[in-house]
């Protein structure tokens, strides 16, 4: 297996090589021989936790697209985010950076009086190493933001990204939530307008907005072709079908199952009825072994409502039947793009790369969204699909714990391009080659400033900026409803995770 995949990369330095042999031998005007690097298609899913039929964390979710990537590739069962929501962990994943280094642990930018080092987009480093770079969608949090131009530096910013990505029209709109055709009340001059929500439920929070975030549900009479994300995809096959000599990276970043969780009516037909919709698996008494930092953190609506108030309206499950919905519509987008790359002139040498920012809640722990410690909300999926072209292992499972920073350095391994220095993640490229292999590594999430989850292959560590702690074995316990941090037998395990989780701070800074 290790042979395979040396040669395997042996194959990608071959090219580099013939060029320079080409261009030394002509001289003065060096004959450009055409690139053999390998393309890139870096796909980007917003908020999509592990309910998809790979990862089995719902029992009805229905992904055969996403399912038969990870047959062609291997499925990272362990993987992390650097930081449970969108900003934080796109900046860890684009910089190579962690939440501590970059300074940015939230939406909202970089901690206040804390300038983040620069850093160079993974995009913009493999542009400057010959490839062609392009985008469309959510791959970026609010990229044109000031953050943006301060955090990366502007000559570095993904310029083709920009000018190339598709915009959403006033049509489009509709199926972010923006517009949506939901009853609007005329509130008077100087006041907001009021948004009727599609699922009938008087929201806590955002029942007033019409900013796309608001926690609603339901299916949509927009057409399938007027959805955003499939306007995304049609995007991303028309450059499939441009030949071109430079290696591709092609970036396509998913909004759904990001909420609101408006979905075409078809993909709501596709998923059970409502009736028959499984709940996730939760534990009434879940709370009753966490402190009161872990309590508050369950049940407050950080980023979406709340989950008494879904309960009180009898919405749990309609709305997990919305988010099924969801993720069923982008699979049935994913299926699309790599029927496009199959039939196109990259279908042989393309690295596929599916993840998403962070997982979500949907009432386990009582919780609904993202920005929590726990592994529903820092677990994702995270699938790398080597080209068909290569011998190499495919279709089998990595229970190791990795992290989402790890894919800046991975990917410029696989492009045979130099490491950058400020990258502190690990390539994944020893696990791809070997994923049964065994690494004793532990990976960081911060959840905001001094709240911290440490994962390994078998246990969880949580600590938050007040000294509070919890302890999981997730071997045994993988929904963490049993918090072992006050039991004596594993006292050495948590001296152990408290020593590593220190180590990987200080490490990080
Ligand atoms: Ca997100
Ligand atoms: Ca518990």
């Amino acid at each position: 297996m290790n042979c395979s995949m040396n040669c395997s990369m042996n194959r990608l330095a071959l090219p580099l090589l013939l060029c320079c042999f080409v261009a030394s031998l002509d001289g003065l005007s060096p004959l450009r021989a055409e690139d053999q690097r390998p393309h890139f298609v870096f796909i980007a899913v917003d908020d999509l936790n592990d309910w998809i039929g790979c990862m089995g964390g719902h029992p009805q979710a229905k992904t055969p697209n996403i399912d038969r990537l990870a047959q062609r590739g291997i499925l990272f069962t362990n993987a992390h985010c650097a930081a449970p929501v969108c900003l934080a962990s796109r900046t860890a994943v684009l910089s190579g950076r962690y939440p501590q280094t970059t300074g940015v642990l939230s939406n909202w930018g970089a901690e206040r009086g804390k300038a983040p080092p620069k850093a160079q987009q993974l995009p913009v480093r493999l542009a400057a190493n010959g490839y062609a770079t392009l985008g469309a969608g959510k791959i970026f949090h609010g990229s044109g933001t000031p953050f943006f131009q301060d955090y990366f530096d502007t000559e570095q910013r993904w310029s083709p990204f920009t000018s190339e990505q598709v915009k959403y029209t006033a049509q489009e709109q509709a199926s972010k939530g923006t517009d949506h055709p939901r009853h609007r009340i005329q509130a008077g001059p100087g006041q907001r307008d009021w948004v009727l929500p599609l699922n009938g439920l008087p929201s806590e929070r955002n029942a007033d907005t019409n900013d796309g975030e608001s926690f609603d549900w339901g299916p949509t009479q927009v057409s399938d072709e007027e959805f955003g994300d499939t306007r995304i995809t049609s995007w991303a096959m028309s450059k499939l079908a441009e030949p071109r000599k430079e290696p591709l990276f092609l970036g396509v970043g998913y909004y759904r199952p990001h909420i609101p969780l408006f979905a075409p009516q078809q993909d709501f037909q596709d998923c059970p009825p409502v009736q028959d919709l499984r709940l996730p698996n939760v534990d009434e008494h879940d709370l009753n072994d966490l402190g009161p930092v872990g309590q508050k953190v369950a049940l407050d609506a950080i980023t979406a409502g709340t989950h008494s108030l879904v309960v009180k309206h009898q919405q749990w499950q309609s709305a997990a039947l919305a988010y099924l919905a969801c993720i069923t519509y982008v699979d049935r987008q994913v299926g699309r793009l790599m029927q496009a790359l199959d039939e196109s002139t990259y279908a042989e040498n393309t690295w596929i790369i599916l993840w998403s920012d962070h997982g979500w809640h949907l009432g386990e722990k009582q919780h609904w969204g993202k920005w929590t410690p726990w592994r529903q909300s820092t677990r994702v999926p995270l699938i790398i699909v080597p080209p068909r072209n290569q011998q190499a292992i495919r279709g089998a499972t990595c229970a190791e714990a990795v992290s989402l920073v790890d894919v800046y350095p991975t990917l410029l391994e696989i492009a045979g391009i130099a490491p950058a220095s400020h990258a502190q993640g690990a390539s994944l490229v020893p696990l791809l080659k070997a994923p049964e292999q065994q690494t004793e590594r532990a990976v960081l999430t911060t959840v905001g400033a001094g709240n911290y989850a440490l994962s390994t292959r078998d246990w969880r560590y949580i600590r938050y900026s007040t000294g509070e702690e919890e302890l999981y074995d997730i071997a045994t316990d993988p929904h963490e409803w049993t918090n072992l941090v006050q039991k004596a037998q594993f006292k050495d395990k948590r001296i152990e995770l408290q020593q590593k989780l220190d180590a990987t701070i200080i490490g990080r800074r």
